[in-house]
């Protein structure tokens, strides 16, 4: 019997970068190719995870860095075993908007959590996608789109200008080194733009697999 895992791809950038929109469009365009997708998110994306994610978004009280980065884990354990590892096994393909990258950017690089630490962690999380798209915008330019979606702003998105190119600034490098697994998109320009970079990406990457 053939037995045929799914894949892990991920989506990952500092907040108004597009990664939403583009799982949203990604998915749309797997299935058509009569590929079955799951779309999910961090933090969140199993019930246990979803009820931290609260906690960690609220803004209720302000966390140790470690205490944080843990909590992000504690989440991550969660939705690996409930949500992930489930679909992979049952041959769907995973679009995760953030996931452990998004704590060496924020934890790390912007709260200035220890990344050796952080590193084991994902050690322990036992499961690393297969494609991670960083995309990549400039802060001045994400900031007007989250400013036009005109939603509350959460407790990372009202951390300061220097929070946020840190942040970008981890990820640009994360992409780097990590060139086998993660691709830097360019995302300042049009949806569909955006788009046809990402499904180029995923087609690339998996077309001998
Ligand atoms: N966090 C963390 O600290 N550590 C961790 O380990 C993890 C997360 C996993 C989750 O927030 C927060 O948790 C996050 C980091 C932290 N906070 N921040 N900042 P979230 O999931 O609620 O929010 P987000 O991940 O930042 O996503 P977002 O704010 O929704 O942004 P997005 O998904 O990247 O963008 P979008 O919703 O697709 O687009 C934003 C707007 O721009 C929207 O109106 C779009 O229509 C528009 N848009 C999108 N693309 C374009 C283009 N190409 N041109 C013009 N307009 C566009």
């Amino acid at each position: 019997m053939q037995v045929t895992l799914g894949r892990f791809i991920t989506l990952e950038g500092g907040e108004g970068v597009g990664k939403t929109t583009q799982s949203a469009l990604l998915a749309e365009a797997l299935a058509s190719r009569g590929i079955a997708v799951v779309r999910t998110r961090e933090p969140g994306g199993s019930p246990g995870a979803e009820l931290l994610r609260d906690i960690l978004l609220s803004g209720a009280t302000d966390w140790a860095p470690a205490a944080e980065m843990l909590l992000h884990f504690a989440a991550r354990a969660e939705h690996v075993a409930k949500t992930i590892r489930p679909a992979i096994a049952a041959g769907q393909w995973v679009i995760c908007d953030r996931f452990f990258d998004s704590t060496l950017a924020y934890q790390g690089y912007g709260q200035g959590a220890d990344n050796a630490f952080i590193g084991s962690l994902i050690g322990m999380v036992g499961i690393v996608p297969d494609l991670t798209i960083v995309l990549d915008v400039p802060e001045d330019i994400a900031a007007g789109r989250m400013r036009l979606r005109g939603l509350a702003a959460d407790r990372y998105e009202r951390l300061d200008a220097a929070f946020h190119a840190r942040v970008r600034q981890g990820f640009r490098e994360i992409a780097m080194a990590n060139p086998c697994r993660c691709v830097l998109a360019d995302a300042s320009g049009a949806i569909q733009a955006v788009h046809t970079a990402v499904v180029t990406a995923v087609l690339t990457r998996f077309a001998a697999s």
